[in-house]
């Protein structure tokens, strides 16, 4: 089911339990802004997931209220997560979904990263 992006942060949220180490995940990298880990119903041949530590329900709520040394660092570690795939010459996808609309399940900001052979035109 579809989250609402506007609903506050929810410390249970699976995400949350990841990051304190509640729940097994496949760690794939981490800074002191991000958190990567494989995707459990991978879409692609890989397909990783970054969250932000910080506490930030969706795109739009950090955006909106994250400081600027969070947003680089977590943009800088999508791009890191990227190269040690080995998938900036193959080339790959990032998507984030946002709220209803965006079909976002897991209320915790997360960016997907797609890659590993051709992934087609988007499809919306
Ligand atoms: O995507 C949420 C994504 O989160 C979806 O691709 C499955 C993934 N997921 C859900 N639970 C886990 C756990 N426990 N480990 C790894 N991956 C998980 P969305 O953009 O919210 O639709």
């Amino acid at each position: 089911m579809p989250i609402d992006a506007t609903k506050p942060y929810d410390d249970e949220n699976i995400f949350a339990k990841i990051l304190r180490g509640e729940i097994p995940s496949t760690k794939v990298y981490e800074d002191d802004w991000a958190y990567a880990f494989e995707d459990i119903n991978p879409q692609a041949e890989i397909h990783t997931l970054v969250i932000p530590k910080g506490r930030y329900v969706s795109w739009d709520d950090f955006s909106a209220k994250a400081s600027d040394e969070e947003i680089g660092g977590f943009v800088r570690a999508v791009g890191e997560v990227a190269r040690a795939k080995g998938l900036v010459e193959p080339g790959y996808r990032l998507l984030a979904n946002i709220g209803g609309h965006g079909h976002q399940e897991v209320p915790h900001l997360h960016v997907h990263i797609f890659g590993g052979h051709p992934l087609g035109p988007m499809l919306v």
